[in-house]
This record gives structure tokens, C-alpha cells and sequence, in this order.
């Protein structure tokens, strides 16, 4: 076994979580980027068509956030929204016959990588302009306040949409009237092919709610356990009424902004220190191992458990048909 370098990762090995807590975030992160490497695959085939943005390197995040919500919290985000799916439980088949473009989808085939919703597991989409979920996070939130029902939204965004003016429009309103939102700011240090040195005048996105009286935290999203207890922070302080939180998630993406992305703006070393080095997945395989919580045999049955669903889920993709032409004429308005 690998002794991995990994001095940033706050989270003590192993302190306060159960084996079985460890093993779900590893099988939950693995099915992601199992899942994500396999639409890749099947883009490459031509199978996908349109944009397509993987979010390899960025698990821990949805992860973590996930793991300390209840039943009616809310997600909404951009068009990097597989994870976030997943996450939330929805079925990677449905998903990943969406990408195909085919009838069994979640939206029948007619949305595709960017526009999933499920009203079951409080999915709000799915964005794929730049920015436009926030104000409708906070709308979700809106909601949630009007009916007391003490419900949270999730609002992610991208450290390049972190420069947009929607956003502070929407944390003026979020904080006039305490709307319990979290604002997710996942800075994978690149908007699209733009370093955040390039194109950020103050790169701690997690103090730009200072001027709205918003408080915010940097996290480590490379750590899930990091990830997870900022969750738990930030959701208390929404459910006390105390209004919005702001969460700076540091992250990496390793693949391309979506799959037509030459990387001209990175080195591919750079990649593959923060692989070696940061990888969230490998962290909790360390934490499982190095804790005696499981062998390397356990985590090759999870592998193999998690090649399953993600195998079913591409041949569903493949053979679902597409959609019928009447499909046309459904859910639009006249
Ligand atoms: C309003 C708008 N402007 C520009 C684009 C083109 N565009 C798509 S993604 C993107 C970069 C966003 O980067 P970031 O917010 O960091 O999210 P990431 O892709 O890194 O997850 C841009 C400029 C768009 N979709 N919408
Ligand atoms: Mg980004």
C-alpha cells in the first residue's frame, strides 16, 4: 500500500468516524468518478453529443455537503452536474440515459448533460448559464422560509461565476430576509480555461459576503470529512434562522472543462501532483486501510460492486430508444 503525501488534509486519520461512514463517502466518491470516466468513454464513442463537463477531482465535495443534509434540503447548480446528482441519489441509469440522449433520461432525452431535474430528490437542475442558479437557489430557499418547513438549499457555483453580479444581487436579498441558503463556491482554480490569478481581484472567494454581513469559510474539498463537518456548520446556522452561509470549497478538476477542452492553460504536471498528492478518493482508501477498517480486498469488492452499477447504467444508455418525435410537443409552453 501506497503512503500518500497529503499534508494539507486537516481531518485527523480516522478521528470520529465510523467504518461504515468511511466506506459510504469511498463507495459514493468511487461511483462518481467510475461514472464520469465511463461518459467519457461513451463521448468518445459519439454516443454523447453536445457539452459534456465532467467532475472528476471534485467528489469529496458533493460528497461531504450531501452527507449532512435531511430529507428536503435542496440542491441547484451549473452544467458540471453529474456529481451532484449522483450524490443525491438519483438513478445513474436515468442519468446516463439523459447523456445518450434517450427516452429512459430523466428529462426523456430532450435535456441532456446540463438539464436534469428530479422533483423526488429536491434536483433543481442543471444550468448552463454561467451564474443563473444562484438567484433561483436563493428563490428555493425563498420558498422554504414562507412555508417554515426548515428545509436548506444548496446553491453551487464556480469560482469563475464567483465574479458575477447576479451573485451579489442575490446575497443582498439572501441576507435582508435570512433566507436559509448555502452558497457553494466550488473553486476548482479555473473558469474554463481562465486561472483564478488571471481573473479574480481578491481570490478569497469566501469573504466576498463581508460587504452583506454574510459569513463564509474556506474548506478543504480534497478532504471529505473537512467537507462534511463544514456542511454541518453551515446548515446549523441556516435552520437557526441566521440566514445565509457562504462555503469556499477548494477543489480540482483533473479533466478538461467539458470534453472539447485542449488544457493549453495548465501543465499536465500540475495535474498529476494534485492526483498524487490530493486525490479525495485515495484519502479515504488510506483512512479505510491505514485504519484497519478495511483490506484491500474489501475495497476491491466495492470497486467491483461500483463497475457493475456503472456498466448497467451505460448499456441501459445504449439501449433505451430515442425519444419518439410526438416528444417534440411535450413539456414546452405554447
Ligand atoms: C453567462 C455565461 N457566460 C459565459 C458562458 C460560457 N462559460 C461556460 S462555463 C464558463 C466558466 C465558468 O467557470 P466556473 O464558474 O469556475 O465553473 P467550472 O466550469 O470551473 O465548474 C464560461 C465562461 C456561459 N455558459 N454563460
Ligand atoms: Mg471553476
Amino acid at each position: 500500500m501506497a503512503t500518500r503525501k497529503n499534508p494539507e488534509t486537516k481531518s485527523a486519520p480516522g478521528a470520529n468516524v465510523s467504518k461504515d461512514e468511511l466506506l459510504k463517502y469511498y463507495r459514493e466518491m468511487l461511483l462518481i468518478r467510475r461514472f464520469e470516466e465511463k461518459a467519457g468513454q461513451l463521448y468518445g464513442m459519439g454516443l454523447i453529443g453536445g457539452f459534456c463537463h465532467l467532475y472528476i477531482g471534485q467528489e469529496a465535495v458533493v460528497v461531504g455537503l450531501e452527507a449532512a443534509t435531511r430529507e428536503g434540503d435542496k440542491r441547484i447548480t451549473s452544467y458540471r452536474d453529474h456529481g451532484h446528482m449522483l450524490a443525491c441519489g438519483m438513478d445513474p441509469k436515468g442519468v446516463m440515459a439523459e447523456l445518450t440522449g434517450r427516452e429512459g433520461g430523466l428529462s426523456r432525452g430532450k435535456g441532456g448533460s446540463m438539464h436534469m431535474f428530479s422533483k423526488e430528490k429536491h434536483f433543481y437542475g442543471g444550468h448552463g448559464i454561467v451564474g443563473a442558479q444562484v438567484p433561483l437557489g436563493a428563490g428555493l430557499a425563498f420558498a422554504d422560509k414562507y412555508l417554515e418547513n426548515g428545509g436548506v438549499t444548496f446553491a453551487y457555483f464556480g469560482d469563475g461565476a464567483a465574479n458575477q453580479g447576479q451573485i451579489y444581487e442575490t446575497f443582498n436579498m439572501a441576507a435582508l430576509w435570512k433566507l436559509p441558503v448555502i452558497f457553494v463556491i466550488e473553486n476548482n482554480q479555473y473558469a474554463m480555461g481562465t486561472a483564478q490569478r488571471r481573473s479574480t481581484s481578491t481570490p478569497e472567494l469566501y469573504t466576498r459576503g463581508q460587504a452583506f454581513g454574510i459569513p463564509g469559510e474556506p474548506v478543504d474539498g480534497m478532504d471529505v470529512l473537512a467537507v462534511k463537518a463544514a456542511s454541518e456548520k453551515a446548515i446549523a446556522h441556516c435552520r437557526s434562522g441566521e440566514g445565509p452561509y457562504i462555503l469556499e470549497v477548494k477543489t480540482y478538476r483533473y479533466r478538461g472543462h467539458s470534453m472539447s477542452d485542449p488544457a493549453k492553460y495548465r501543465t499536465r504536471e500540475e495535474v498529476q501532483k494534485i492526483r498524487e498528492e490530493r486525490d479525495a478518493i485515495e484519502h479515504v482508501r488510506d483512512l479505510l486501510l491505514n485504519g484497519g477498517h478495511a483490506t484491500d480486498d474489501d475495497l476491491k469488492a466495492i470497486d467491483k460492486e461500483i463497475k457493475v452499477i456503472v456498466n448497467e447504467a451505460a448499456e441501459f444508455s445504449k439501449e433505451s430508444p430515442e425519444p419518439a418525435l410526438e416528444e417534440l410537443w411535450t413539456d414546452i409552453y405554447a
